[in-house]
C-alpha cells in the first residue's frame, strides 16, 4: 500500500494489448518537468488543458520513440488533484512500455493498481464512496450498473449522507453543549426531542439499508430459475426469454434431464437463467437425478418462475408445486395461451405473486413477464432513487453499524440514562459514517479498497 504522494507516478492507463491509441498517465508535482523532458518542448512548454502533437524521446539517447497528443492538467484542476499529464501514444504495446521507460528514466515512479485514485483521495478530490464507484464504473458489465456508478461517483450517496450526519452532528452537539455548559443556562435536551432529532436520522439510514439489496442486486446479478412440472413449456420459455434456441425442446414429457444455465440481462441487470427438468414421480433413474437437482435449484435461485400449462386442466402435480412454492415463486406464468384454455383461473386464487399469462411459442405476453420480473427486482425504484445505492458491502456495514449504535442511543433515551451514554452511542454512529465517507478512521480500509483497482486508475 502506498503512502507516499511526494513523488510523481506513472502507469500506462489502457489495456493490454494492441489498440488504436494507448494512453500513459503521469500524476505528481514533477508531472510537467518529465513530460517536458521527454517531449522535447523546449521553450514550448506545455500549456494547462490544452492537447499538442509531440514526439516522445527517451532523455539520454534523444532516439524519437513515438508521436504522441500530450495533455497537460494543472493543479488542482485534475483527477488526482495534481499536476497530470496525458500521453495519448500509438497503442502499440512496445511502443507503450518504451515511452514509459522513457518517464523512468526522467524520475517517473511505476504507479501501483488504483494510485491515481487513491491520490484524487487523498488529496480531497474525491471520498470513499466516489473512489470505490470508479472501480465499480470501470468493472461495470451492464449500462445500468455503469449508470449507477457514475451517479455515485459524482458523489450521490455522500450528497445524501451530508444532511443526516449534519443532523447527527447536531444532536451531538446540543448534547455536549447540555453537559459542558450546564452551569452557562444552557438547556438540557429533553427526552422527546432526542427521540424528535433521531428519528430522521434512523429513517434515512433504514432506507439505505433497503436499498441495499437493490444495490448488491446490480452489481453481483442474479439467477432466475424456470420451474413447473414436465411439459408444460419450460424449455420453450426459456428460450424465448434468452431467445436463443438454447435448450431442446420436445412433445414429450420429461426432455430436459439436466439444469440448463445461460447468462443475459434483464434490463442493464445481470441475470442467470436456469432452465430445469420438469418435476414429477419419475421411476427413470435419470430423470430422477435431473429432478433432485432442480430441486437444488429450488433452494438456491433468487428468483423462480412457476410455470403452468394453460391448456389443460389443473392437475395434482401442479397442486403439489403450487402449494410447495406459493411463498417462492415471484411469478406464475400460465403457458400456452395461443390453445384453448382449460386452466380454471380460481385455482391460482389464494397465490400472492403475480399471474402473467404468456405463450412461449408466439412470445405474445413475454414482454410483460420480464416487466413484472424487473418490478419484482425493484429496478424501477433504483432508477428513481437516482442510484443512490448502497452497492457494496463495507458501506452496507458501516450503515449497519450506525444503525445498531443509533438503536442503542435511543434505547438509552427511553431508559433516560445520563447523557454522557446516549452521546457514546451517537458518536459511534458518527464515526461509522465517517468511515463511509471517508473523513476519519479509514487508514484501516484503504488498502482493501485501492488493491482492487487496475494500474492506471
Ligand atoms: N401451443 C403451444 N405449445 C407450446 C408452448 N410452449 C411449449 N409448447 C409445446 O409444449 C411441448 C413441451 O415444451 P417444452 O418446452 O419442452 O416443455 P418443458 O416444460 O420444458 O418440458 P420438460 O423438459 O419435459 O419438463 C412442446 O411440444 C412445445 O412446442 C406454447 O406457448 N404454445
Ligand atoms: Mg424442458
Amino acid at each position: 500500500m502506498p503512502t507516499l504522494i511526494d513523488d510523481t507516478i506513472a502507469a500506462i492507463a489502457t489495456p493490454k494489448g494492441k489498440s488504436g491509441i494507448g494512453v500513459i498517465r503521469l500524476s505528481g508535482g514533477e508531472a510537467r518537468r518529465i513530460a517536458e523532458a521527454v517531449c522535447g518542448c523546449r521553450g514550448n512548454g506545455l500549456q494547462d488543458r490544452t492537447t499538442r502533437l509531440r514526439s516522445i524521446r527517451r532523455p539520454k539517447t534523444g532516439e524519437v520513440l513515438d508521436q504522441a497528443m500530450v495533455t497537460y492538467f494543472r493543479a488542482p484542476r485534475s483527477f488526482t488533484a495534481e499536476d497530470v499529464v496525458e500521453i495519448g501514444c500509438h497503442g502499440s504495446p512496445v511502443v507503450l512500455e518504451a515511452v514509459m521507460a522513457a518517464l523512468l528514466e526522467a524520475g517517473a515512479r511505476m504507479a501501483t493498481p488504483g494510485e491515481f485514485t487513491l491520490r484524487a483521495f487523498l488529496r480531497g478530490r474525491i471520498d470513499l464512496v466516489q473512489a470505490e464507484a470508479i472501480r465499480d464504473l470501470i468493472e461495470a458489465k451492464t449500462l445500468f450498473q455503469a449508470r449507477v456508478a457514475r451517479q455515485q461517483a459524482e458523489g450521490s450517496l455522500s450528497r445524501r449522507m451530508k444532511p443526516v450526519k449534519e443532523l447527527l452532528v447536531r444532536l451531538i452537539s446540543l448534547l455536549e453543549a447540555g453537559i459542558d455548559f450546564a452551569d452557562d443556562d444552557v438547556p438540557v435536551l429533553g427526552e422527546e426531542a432526542i427521540r424528535d432529532q433521531l428519528q430522521p436520522v434512523v429513517a434515512a439510514l433504514q432506507e439505505l439499508e433497503v436499498g441495499f439489496g437493490r444495490g448488491r442486486l446490480l452489481s453481483a446479478g442474479i439467477t432466475v430459475a424456470v420451474v413447473g412440472r414436465t411439459n408444460v413449456g419450460k424449455s420453450t420459455l426459456f428460450n424465448t426469454l434468452l431467445s436463443q434456441q438454447r435448450a431442446i425442446v420436445n412433445e414429450h414429457p420429461g426432455t430436459t434431464r439436466d439444469v440448463v444455465a445461460e447468462d443475459a440481462h434483464l434490463g442493464g441487470i445481470p441475470v442467470r437463467w436456469l432452465d430445469t427438468a420438469g418435476i414429477r414421480s419419475s421411476t427413470d433413474p435419470v430423470e430422477r437425478i435431473g429432478i433432485d437437482k432442480t430441486r437444488e435449484v429450488l433452494a438456491d435461485a433468487d428468483r423462480l418462475l412457476l410455470v403452468l400449462d394453460g391448456s389443460v386442466e389443473h392437475t395434482e402435480e401442479d397442486r403439489r408445486l403450487l402449494e410447495e412454492l406459493k411463498q417462492q415463486a415471484c411469478c406464475l406464468v400460465v403457458n400456452k395461451i395461443d390453445l384453448p384454455q382449460r386452466l380454471c383461473g380460481e385455482r391460482l386464487g389464494n397465490i400472492e405473486a403475480p399471474v402473467v399469462r404468456v405463450s412461449a411459442l408466439t412470445g405474445e405476453g413475454v414482454e410483460r413477464l420480464r416487466q413484472v420480473l424487473l418490478e419484482d427486482l425493484g429496478q424501477g425504484k433504483a432508477v428513481e432513487q437516482g442510484g443512490s445505492l448502497v452497492t457494496n458491502l463495507r458501506q452496507q456495514e458501516r450503515i449497519g453499524e450506525a444503525m445498531k449504535a443509533l438503536k442503542r442511543a435511543a434505547g438509552a433515551v427511553e431508559q433516560e440514562l445520563p447523557h454522557e451514554v446516549i452521546l457514546l452511542d451517537l458518536h459511534a454512529a458518527l464515526r461509522a459514517l465517517n468511515q463511509l465517507t471517508g473523513e476519519t478512521g479509514i487508514e484501516d480500509i484503504l488498502g482493501r479498497i485501492f488493491q482492487t483497482f487496475c494500474v492506471g486508475k
